[in-house]
């Protein structure tokens, strides 16, 4: 028997395909919230485009994995720190990697496109400024996080956790986290202390799919409807108040529910980039393989 039975037993998966319209109305002030960009800069311009994003009348939610395996992480990062009066966003798995990447603690890999970023004369500034981003954004109904939330988590838990790991990696002590990337994370358990604490609530907020009701991560990362038997999405497992939007998981693609928002479509992969805006939860994709 779990000791976080789910809230509903008759848990649906979502429905795929969720409709996006070509021309959003326009509105005296738009907040888009975006999925996994991953360094398709031009893609995400031409989303911005499809959307008519204004600097200084709109802002940017971003779901985090900024960079990574796309073409131009660097300009994407350039961009957004350029435009940071205007951008929200939380750090994803790949931006945690390029942090440790950056400090020596883990190592460029086959696919990583993180070179020209660590080579850039404004490495320093790009890489402060990625440090001191947030892993959960909340502002009214909305909360966002990069992966998911576990189980046991309520919304306080989950903000808790995510100001926990966000003071270590701004503080003096950063490196020592960043190092600890490099191996496994435990399992999320309550009674967790220091940094295994963190690192599991790292492995929650930034890598999180599916899990069993005890907040096992098998790492599936098919849609939802293939689900591993004694799995489910992680959001399915309990009902919290207002709507999640996350990012990480491609083969989800954009879904909306008035609960649950998922924003990554796979642009990398050449699916789309998608936009989902707060006022009036209208959507709006472009194709990335155009
Ligand atoms: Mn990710």
């Amino acid at each position: 028997m779990s000791a976080h039975p789910a809230i509903d037993p008759d848990y649906t998966v979502p429905q795929a395909d969720s409709p996006t319209s070509p021309s959003p109305a326009p509105l005296p002030r738009s907040t888009w919230a975006i999925g996994d960009i991953q360094g398709c800069f031009s893609v995400f311009m031409r989303l911005l485009s499809a959307v008519d994003f204004r600097v200084g009348r709109d802002r940017l939610w971003l779901a985090g994995d900024l960079v990574n395996r796309g073409p131009e992480s660097l300009e994407t990062l350039r961009w957004l720190v350029n435009h940071d009066a205007h951008v929200t966003c939380v750090l994803g798995n790949h931006d945690l990697h390029l942090l440790a990447c950056d400090r020596g603690f883990r190592k460029h890999k086959g696919k990583d496109t993180l070179q020209p970023i660590l080579d850039a004369p404004d490495k320093h500034r790009l890489m402060d400024w990625l440090r001191h981003r947030p892993l959960l954004v909340q502002e009214g109904p909305f909360t966002m996080v990069h992966g998911g939330l576990a189980p046991d988590w309520d919304l306080t838990l989950a903000k808790q956790l995510a100001r926990e790991v966000e003071t270590s990696l701004q503080g003096p002590d950063a490196d020592a986290l960043l190092a600890l990337l490099r191996g496994p994370a435990p399992t999320w358990r309550a009674d967790l202390h220091g940094p295994d604490r963190l690192l599991a609530a790292i492995a929650v907020l930034t890598r999180m799919r599916t899990c069993t009701a005890d907040g096992q991560v098998t790492g599936f990362v098919g849609p939802p409807e293939d689900c591993p038997q004694d799995e489910r999405p992680w959001y399915a497992w309990r009902d919290r108040p207002g709507t999640l939007l996350f990012g990480h998981w491609a083969a989800h693609g954009h879904r909306v529910t008035e609960r649950h928002v998922s924003l990554d479509s796979g642009a990398v992969w050449g699916g789309k980039l998608t936009a989902y805006r707060l006022e009036d939860r209208a959507s709006v994709q472009v194709d990335a393989g155009s």
